[in-house]
C-alpha cells in the first residue's frame, strides 16, 4: 500500500511541480498543476508496477493478454487516485494549497482510442482484471489521432482531428528497448533442407513497433497491470542511412510517411467494414509486435516454448486481432521449429475470441490478393489452416460441398476472419444471452453444430468503480451509509439496497442526489449549448453511436408527434421532459449524419417555440465521449435502449444508467433482456416487436411499412413532416430518413414499433407521476445492477475461458 498522508503529499507535490516546471506552484497554470499531479501519481504507481511484474515473473501463473484494436480509456487521473485509495488525501491536501482537484481532473484530455462499446468494454475489462488481481494486460495501437472530435456547425456534424497527444501524455512510458520489427510485403522462398520445408521471407519492408506502456492500477490491492500500445516508427537504418545518405530524400520521406501512417489514425467506422489496406496493416502491425514481445519475454524467463499454452492466454476482441492465430503459427513453426500439429494445438489452447455484432456489414472479409501481397507468409499459413479444416469437414460432411464451402475460411476470393477466429480458438463467446443464442442458432449455426462445446456466453459488464463510485460519488456515499462498503469489492452486495427501496428517507435522498446531478448537467448544457433546461423536468436520455439500428429516429418521430399534439392542445397533461441526445456518426454514414441534423433542427424549433417549450425541450450535446457520458448518466431519469430487437449485441450504457438509478425504456434486445430478468417487469418499461417476429420478417418477408403508414393519419402526418418543409425549407433535407422508412421498407421496424413506443412512454409518464413509486423503481434498479459489474464478467472469462488464477486470492 502507498504510505502517504496530507503532509507528505504536499511536499511531494511541491517538489514534483518545481522539478518539471522550474517555477513555483503559485506561478503555474492549472494545466501545469494537472501535469505535476499526473506525473507524481505515476511516480507513486511506478514502484508498485515493478513489484507486480516481479511477482508475475516469479509465481509463473498464467498471464492473460487482451488484444484489441480499441481501448477507450477516457480520463485516467480520477480513477487512478480512487484505485490507489488516495483520492481523499490528495483532494484535501490540494484544497489546503488552494487547488481544486475536480478542476484539474477536468483538464485531462480523454484518451479516446476507440469507437464505442467494444473499446469501452476493453477499458472496463482492464480495470476489472487489475482489481481482481488477475495478471491481465492489454495490447493495442497508440493512435496518434483518436476518435475524431465532433463539432455541431449549422446543426450538422463536422469532424475535427483529435490531437490528444499535443500536450504530451503523463500516463505513458516509452520503452524503446522493447521495440520489435514487423515485416510487410516481399516474397517467401521455400527450401527443402534435410527433409524439412523451410520458409524464408525475403525482400520485405521493415517497420519498427515501439511500445508505450500505461499502468492499469487495481483497486487498493497493490496490483499494477500493463496496457501496451504500439506506435509505428521507421527503422533508423533503413531511413537514415540506406536512403537518406544516398541522397534519395523523396524515397526516404515516402518510407517514413508510409510507416507512420500505420499508427496515425483510429478508423472511425463502427459496424461497417471496408477492406482498407491500411487497416489490415494496422491489424498485423500490433498483433505481430504483441506476440513477438510476449514470446521474447517468456523465452527470456526460461519458459519452455512447448509449454507456452500453459503460461499464456490471448483473447481477441472481435475479429480485428485474428491474425494472432497465423502469427503464433508462424513463430512456432518458422522460428521455433515446432511441428504443425503441436503448433496448432498450442495456438488453439492459447486463443479465445469474442464476437460483438451480428450485423452482416461489420464482418471482416479480406480480399485474398491484398492479403497475399501484404502478408505473404501469413497467407500461406491461413491457406494451410483452411485446407486442413476443409479436409476435416469433408470427413464429417462427406461430399456436402455447399456446407463445406459455406464454412471454409477462404472462399470466393475472400478470407473470412470470423471463420478463421472460430477455427483457431478454443472458445467463442457472445456478449449477452440473447446475442449468444442468435449466434448459435443463426449466424454461426454451422459452426455451433460442428464445435458445440466451443460456444459460450459472457454477458458484458461495466466497471462500477468508474461508472458509479467515481462518476456519482454522492450515490456511492448513500450506498455506503445504508448497506456499508462491501459492494465496492463485491458489487452484487448492492442487492442489500433493495431493503431500502420503500424507505421514505432513502427515497428522498435518492431524489435529492438525482436533483443535484441534474443541476450540474443543466449548468453544463447551459455552458455548452446555451439552452436553459428545467431540472424539474424528466431527463430522458439517448446517448450512443448514431446508427439506424439504434433507432434515434424512433425517438425523434415520437418527439415530433408530441410537438404536434402540444401545439394542438397546449394543456395536454404530460410530464415535462428534456430530451437529451449525444452521439457521433461515422463520417461516411450519411443517413446517420442526417439524423444528427434532424435532432438539432428539432431542438432549434421546439426550444424556441413558446407554445411548447415550458413542457418539452431538446438538447443535442456535442462530442460524445467517456467524460461526457460520466457527466450525463448520473443525471438521467430515463434511459432509452430502443434498438431493433436482435440487433444490439449487448449494449453497456443500459447497465451504466441502471446502476445510476435511471429507469429504462427498452426493447427486449441485447442485455436489456437480462436487465428485465433482474429487476422484473414492474421496474422497467418494455415495448416493441419480438425476436421471433423480427427473424420471421427477415426470413419470410411480409412487412410493408408503406401500408401501415398509408392507413394511419397520425403516423402519416409525422412521417410527411420530414419532407413537407416543416423542419427544413429544403424539402430534401431529411429525404434520406424518409426514404429509409417509406421507400426502402423500414429495415429496422421503426414504423412497426411506433405506437407500442408511444404507449410505453405514456406508461413512463404515469409511473413518474407517483414520486415514491418512481424512486422505488430507481432503488430496485440500483440494487440489482451489481451483477452487471465487469468484475462478474471478468471472473467468468477467467474461470470459464482463460483458466487463469488471480495473484493474491482465489476467485470466489
Ligand atoms: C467493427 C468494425 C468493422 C470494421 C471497421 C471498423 C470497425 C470497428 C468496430 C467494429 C465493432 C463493431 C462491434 C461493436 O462495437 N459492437 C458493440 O460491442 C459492445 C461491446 O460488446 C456491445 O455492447 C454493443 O451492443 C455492440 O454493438
Amino acid at each position: 500500500m502507498l504510505h502517504i498522508n496530507k503532509e507528505t503529499f504536499k511536499k511531494d507535490y511541491r517538489e514534483k511541480f518545481i522539478a518539471i516546471h522550474g517555477k513555483d506552484i503559485e506561478e503555474g497554470t492549472d494545466y501545469n498543476k494537472y501535469e505535476a499531479l499526473g506525473s507524481l501519481v505515476r511516480d507513486y504507481v511506478a514502484k508498485m508496477w515493478i513489484d507486480t511484474n516481479k511477482k508475475y515473473n516469479q509465481n509463473g501463473k498464467k498471464q492473460v493478454y487482451y488484444f484489441s484494436m480499441e481501448f477507450l480509456l477516457g480520463r485516467l487521473l480520477g480513477n487512478t487516485l480512487l484505485n490507489l485509495g488516495i483520492r481523499n488525501i490528495c483532494k484535501e491536501a490540494l484544497d489546503g494549497m488552494g487547488i481544486n482537484l475536480n478542476k484539474l481532473e477536468e483538464l485531462e484530455e480523454d484518451q479516446g482510442l476507440g469507437n464505442g462499446g467494444l473499446g469501452r468494454l476493453a477499458a472496463c475489462f482492464l480495470d476489472s482484471m487489475a482489481s481482481l488481481s488477475i495478471p491481465g494486460h492489454g495490447c493495442g495501437i497508440r493512435y496518434k489521432y483518436g476518435f475524431f472530435n465532433q463539432k455541431i456547425i449549422n446543426d450538422s456534424q463536422v469532424e475535427v482531428p483529435d490531437n490528444w497527444l499535443k500536450n504530451g501524455n503523463v500516463w505513458e512510458i516509452k520503452k524503446s528497448d522493447k521495440a520489435r520489427v514487423v515485416k510487410f510485403g516481399g516474397e517467401v522462398k521455400v527450401d527443402y533442407i534435410y527433409g524439412y520445408l523451410r520458409f524464408n521471407h525475403i525482400n520485405y519492408e521493415e517497420v519498427l513497433a515501439v511500445p508505450y506502456d500505461i499502468p492499469i492500477v487495481g483497486y487498493k490491492n497493490n496490483v499494477v497491470n500493463t496496457l501496451r500500445l504500439w506506435s509505428a516508427e521507421p527503422l533508423s537504418n533503413e531511413f537514415d542511412f540506406s536512403l537518406f545518405n544516398r541522397g534519395d530524400f523523396r524515397k526516404a520521406m515516402e518510407y517514413k510517411d508510409s510507416v507512420e501512417a500505420i499508427s496515425k489514425i483510429l478508423y472511425p467506422d463502427d459496424s461497417f467494414y471496408e477492406g482498407k489496406l491500411l487497416r489490415l496493416k494496422q491489424q498485423y502491425f500490433f498483433v505481430s509486435a504483441g506476440i513477438q514481445s510476449i514470446i521474447y519475454h517468456f523465452k527470456s524467463s526460461q519458459v519452455n516454448i512447448n509449454e507456452l499454452d500453459e503460461k499464456i492466454a490471448i483473447h481477441i476482441n472481435d475479429t480485428h486481432p485474428t491474425l494472432a492465430i497465423p502469427e503464433l503459427m508462424r513463430i512456432f513453426i518458422d522460428e521455433e521449429d515446432i511441428g504443425w500439429d503441436n503448433a496448432w494445438r498450442m495456438t488453439n489452447n492459447i486463443i479465445s475470441y469474442t464476437n460483438h455484432t451480428i450485423m452482416a456489414e461489420a464482418l471482416e472479409r479480406w480480399p485474398v490478393d491484398m492479403f497475399k501481397t501484404l502478408l505473404p507468409r501469413i497467407f500461406m499459413i491461413v491457406e494451410e489452416i483452411d485446407k486442413r479444416f476443409c479436409e476435416e469437414l469433408q470427413n464429417k460432411y462427406y461430399n456436402q460441398w455447399d456446407k463445406i464451402k459455406r464454412m471454409s475460411i477462404i472462399n470466393d476470393g475472400y478470407i473470412n476472419m470470423a471463420h478463421l477466429a472460430i477455427v483457431g480458438s478454443h472458445s467463442v463467446n457472445g456478449v449477452a444471452k440473447l446475442h449468444t443464442e442468435i449466434l448459435k442458432k443463426q449466424n454461426m449455426a454451422d459452426f455451433y453444430y460442428y464445435y458445440p462445446n466451443r460456444f459460450n456466453n459472457k454477458t458484458n459488464g461495466i466497471s462500477h468503480r468508474r461508472w458509479l463510485i467515481s462518476s456519482n460519488p454522492k450515490l456511492a456515499l448513500l450506498l455506503k451509509s445504508t448497506i456499508g462498503d462491501s459492494f465496492i469489492a463485491h458489487p452484487t452486495d448492492m442487492i442489500n439496497f433493495e431493503k431500502f427501496a420503500e424507505d421514505k428517507n432513502v427515497q428522498a435522498q435518492l431524489e435529492k442526489i438525482k436533483f443535484e446531478n441534474k443541476r450540474k448537467l443543466a449548468d453544463l448544457i447551459y455552458r455548452t449549448n446555451g439552452i436553459e433546461v428545467d431540472i424539474n423536468s424528466m431527463f430522458d436520455v439517448q446517448i450512443k453511436r448514431i446508427h439506424a439500428y439504434k433507432r434515434q429516429t424512433l425517438n425523434c418521430l415520437r418527439i415530433m408527434d408530441l410537438y404536434d399534439e402540444l401545439v394542438e392542445n397546449p394543456s395536454l397533461d404530460i410530464i415535462p421532459r428534456t430530451f437529451i441526445f449525444a452521439g457521433k456518426s461515422a463520417p461516411g454514414y450519411y443517413m446517420a449524419k442526417d439524423m444528427i441534423t434532424l435532432i438539432n433542427v428539432l431542438a432549434d424549433k421546439i426550444n424556441r417555440d413558446d407554445r411548447v417549450n415550458k413542457k418539452i425541450k431538446v438538447v443535442f450535446m456535442e462530442n460524445y465521449r467517456v467524460s461526457l457520458a460520466e457527466a450525463i448518466i448520473p443525471a438521467a431519469d430515463l434511459s432509452e435502449q430502443i434498438s431493433t430487437t436482435t440487433k444490439e449485441a449487448s449494449g453497456t450504457s443500459n447497465m451504466k444508467f441502471m446502476m445510476n438509478g435511471a429507469v429504462t425504456i427498452a426493447t427486449l434486445d441485447g442485455a436489456n433482456v437480462e436487465i428485465r430478468d433482474e429487476v422484473g417487469n414492474d421496474n422497467i418499461v418494455i415495448f416493441g416487436i419480438t425476436e421471433n417476429e423480427v427473424l420471421n420478417y427477415y426470413k419470410n418477408g411480409g412487412y410493408n411499412s408503406q401500408q401501415i403508414i398509408s392507413g394511419d393519419t397520425r403516423l402519416k402526418r409525422v412521417i410527411d413532416s420530414l419532407i413537407d418543409g416543416t423542419y427544413s425549407k429544403d424539402k430534401n433535407r431529411f429525404k434520406s430518413i424518409y426514404d429509409n422508412l417509406v421507400t426502402y421498407n423500414d429495415e429496422f421496424f421503426v414504423i412497426k414499433d411506433f405506437y407500442s413506443y408511444l404507449e410505453a412512454q405514456k406508461k413512463v409518464d404515469e409511473l413518474y407521476k407517483d414520486k415514491s413509486k418512481w424512486q422505488k423503481m430507481c432503488a430496485i434498479n440500483i440494487a440489482h445492477s451489481g451483477i452487471f459489474s465487469s468484475d462478474r464478467t471478468i471472473k467468468e472469462y477467467a474461470t470459464g475461458i482463460w483458466g487463469s488464477k488471480c495473484l493474491y486470492k482465489n476467485l470466489e
